[in-house]
């Protein structure tokens, strides 16, 4: 369907894109007039190279814009080089491995990739002046990531199991993603903490950035499943599809069309149990545009593991979020409690398509259940409901006493806004 007939299909989606493009106000419009035709440029490169994510980066807070957008491109520009499987391995390899020396080296540039988003490594000088101009606390830390980040992939690119037979177990499946995502989780709390917009305890934790990485991550992967196995990659790890399939290209085939499903199941329920740590994340984000720019990739995510869930287009063709949805899910995810819900509502909608005859039935249900239990230890809807109806003195007494065990685990949880 028409992304237009979609939205006329889905008339409280049309209005959520009428109100976004209408009424929305950024929190921090960034001021061209401030800007030099350089920084112009660099921002022109995020929009190029994604369109809505670009939108979100744009609003954040002045302090933390530039740092972020500079780490996007760079992180772009390594992934460009990692993808692309024109240039061969003794090119490719050196070039990951020193990518964060260019970091520190003005004008340098690259004009060999054929991939579509090739612009940020041929104007990579450019790139290279807005991060020079950055706070020396960012810089360091842009480049500590960009380091290990470049000598991951390199040693995936170098592994010749890897190249052609895709990823293999689920360890090495959980240390990609994080090579690729939970890394980036990492700087970006980082910066986020240096910058004052998030909870320091945050890096106490480092599983919850973790988290956060691996569950956009994993939920790309599970999606992606056609479009990756069309330009030859194999990501969905070989412990979990070869009980399900003889190779993971026979998954796709009508015959083994419930096989497929049940393999799908298993990577659901694997990516929903870093749910509750993501939302915990949430809760240590202080500052509302740096609150947005990491709940909209998330509600995002849950949005999509409900979409495939038990969907067989994902076996055979390209799914996507409706662009209506999208928006709703931009406009609500603004504060912990709506991120909540849209999490709840969709774990509620997985849990109710479940079916018992699924190998996954009993992880997906627990899975489920488990973000319904965090999200009710932070915001306990009994004593909510008592709150408002305080009918007897003795039914007071107890929901008093709920409500500051409550209070006790949630101020462990949530931080002073
Ligand atoms: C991201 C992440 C991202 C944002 C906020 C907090 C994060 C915490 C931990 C890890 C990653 C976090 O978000 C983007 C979202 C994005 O790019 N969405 C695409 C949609 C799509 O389908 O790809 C868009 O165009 O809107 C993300 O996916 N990644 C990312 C990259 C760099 C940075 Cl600075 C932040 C990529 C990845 C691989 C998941 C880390």
């Amino acid at each position: 369907m028409s992304k237009y007939l979609q939205l006329i299909a889905h008339p409280s989606e049309l209005r959520s894109v009428i109100q976004w493009k209408l009424w929305h106000e950024p929190l921090y419009p960034r001021d061209p007039a401030k800007e030099t035709a350089n920084m112009k440029r660099c921002y022109e490169l995020l929009e190029f190279t994604s369109r809505s994510f670009a939108a979100v980066i744009e609003e954040l807070s002045p302090e933390l814009r530039e740092a972020i957008m500079v780490f996007y491109l760079i992180l772009r520009a390594l992934d460009t080089v990692e993808d692309d499987m024109t240039i061969p391995n003794p090119t490719k390899l050196p070039i990951l491995r020193t990518f964060y020396e260019n970091l520190a080296k003005p004008g340098w540039t690259f004009h060999d990739s054929k991939e579509k988003d090739r612009v940020v490594l041929e104007e990579f000088d450019k790139v290279y002046l807005e991060y020079s101009n950055l706070k020396e606390k960012y810089q360091v830390i842009i480049s500590d990531i960009t380091k290990r980040m470049g000598i991951g992939m390199a040693d995936y690119c170098e592994d010749e199991d890897f190249n052609k037979k895709g990823v293999d177990t689920i360890k090495e499946y959980n240390l990609y993603c994080h090579y690729v995502a939970g890394i980036v989780g990492e700087g970006l709390t980082r910066l986020s903490v240096s910058g004052g917009s998030a909870n320091p305890k945050l890096l106490e934790n480092p599983q919850l950035h973790e988290s956060m990485g691996l569950f956009l991550q994993k939920t790309n992967i599970i999606r992606d499943y056609h479009e990756d196995l069309l330009d030859n990659r194999r990501f969905w790890p070989k412990e979990i599809w070869s009980k399900y399939a003889s190779s993971l290209d026979d998954l796709a085939k009508p015959e083994n069309e419930q096989a497929g499903l049940n393999c799908l199941s298993e990577l659901v329920a694997d990516a929903i149990e870093h749910a509750p740590d993501c939302l915990y994340y949430l809760a240590g984000i202080k500052e509302q545009s740096m609150f947005n720019f990491c709940a909209i990739p998330q509600v995002m995510a849950i949005a999509t593991l409900e979409l495939v869930f038990q969907n067989k287009k994902v076996l055979t063709g390209h799914v996507k979020l409706r662009k209506g949805l999208s928006c709703q899910l931009m406009m609500k995810a603004t504060n912990v409690r709506s991120t909540y819900e849209i999490f709840q509502t969709y774990c509620h909608n997985i849990h109710a398509r479940n079916k018992p005859s699924d190998p996954s039935y009993m992880r997906i249900s627990i899975a489920c259940a488990k973000v319904d239990q965090f999200i009710e230890t932070v915001f306990p809807t009994k004593v909510e409901e008592a709150a408002s109806s305080i009918s007897s003195s003795a039914s007071y007494f107890t929901m008093a006493i709920v409500l500051v065990v409550s209070l006790i685990l949630v101020s462990n949880l949530i931080t002073t806004k």
